[in-house]
């Protein structure tokens, strides 16, 4: 089992690593903190109870986090992700019955770090890195604590948020580069992976077959994920982000990953967010960053359709 702490801002592709670190086996989801991003602080964790509700999470605490970057003003996505954080097509949202717990989500990582077995806790986060950056600076002991931090953000080559970087990043490069720069292990899963992880008509069919609420529920999200999609960046089929990362840690043979020296760009006019990778000659020993590169799309998608299923299927829900 690999424990994690998904630190997320729901968000179409946050619900679904959501679901998928829920309805896979060799998952064992602490908790779920989320962080100003996609939408205001509110809107995601709003977004959280309401996917937790449908998904019959109610076992698994969930915390609210920082409310917006370390220094920057706060910038959402609602070209891509809409007014409500998780737009939807042909679903209806359920009144979410999932409550929030008392206390930061910054506070409940470093409860959950320092309780449990050192180099046994994976951070994963899907958003800025807002909630992790404070964590880190506000008990330091929790860096040689932790088993890797997998986030998805960034990229080695292209951009979403500006010619070079990533929203999660470009929103709050500072906390990024906090993040980026203590020395625990950390996997950067960027653009560069997560645009190979296509919600194909193919891929959509698969999921809408398994016939339960919850595939229709996440059929709605790709429909209007989409459509966002295609109108603001000119996708025919939508990348789902961030599920790659909980794929890696369940089955690292899914994404192919690359050793590289890593860092976080914060001062240039064109280039502020960039998460600059240094190719140039092989990582040193020391090198504790990687790069995901190359995505094993029809075994990610195999894995994220059978954890959906078994959601389905009522996998840890009490009976009604
Ligand atoms: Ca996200």
């Amino acid at each position: 089992m690999h424990k994690i702490i998904l630190d997320c801002d729901p968000g179409h592709d946050d619900a679904v690593a959501i679901l998928l670190a829920h309805g896979n086996p060799e998952i064992d989801l602490l908790g779920i903190t989320t962080v100003g991003g996609n939408q205001t602080l509110e809107k995601v964790t709003l977004n959280a109870r309401q996917v937790m509700t449908i998904a019959g999470i109610t076992d698994t605490p969930l915390h609210a986090g920082a409310t917006r970057p370390l220094v920057r003003p706060i910038e959402v996505a609602g070209d891509i992700h809409g007014d409500t954080g998780m737009e939807i097509h042909g679903y209806e949202l359920p009144e979410p019955t999932v409550e929030v717990e008392q206390g930061s989500g910054v506070q409940f990582i470093i409860d959950t770090i320092m309780r449990e077995e050192p180099g046994t806790v994976t951070i994963v986060p899907t958003g800025p890195l807002t909630n992790i950056a404070l964590a880190a600076r506000l008990e330091p002991r929790i860096v040689p604590r932790v088993k890797e931090v997998v986030l998805m953000g960034g990229g080695y080559h292209v951009g979403n948020w500006s010619a070079v970087s990533e929203f999660n990043i470009k929103i709050d490069p500072e906390a990024a580069h906090i993040v980026f720069n203590e020395p625990w292990p950390l996997t950067m899963v960027g653009l560069d992976l997560t645009h190979q992880a296509l919600a194909t008509p193919e891929v959509e069919a698969g999921i809408k077959a398994l016939g339960t609420d919850v595939a229709d529920f996440v059929v709605g999200l790709f429909g209007a994920f989409r459509k966002n999609y295609q109108d603001a960046q000119g996708f025919e089929n939508p990348p789902v982000h961030d599920p790659c990362t909980v794929a890696y840690i369940i089955d690292p043979s899914i994404v192919s990953t690359r050793k590289v020296p890593l860092d976080v760009e914060l001062a240039g006019n064109l280039t502020v967010g960039m998460t600059v990778a240094d190719f140039r000659a092989p990582a040193p020993d020391d090198c504790t960053t990687q790069v995901a590169v190359k995505l094993d799309a029809p075994k990610f998608w195999a894995l994220v359709t059978d954890a959906i299923k078994r959601i389905g299927e009522g996998i840890n829900q009490p009976q009604p």
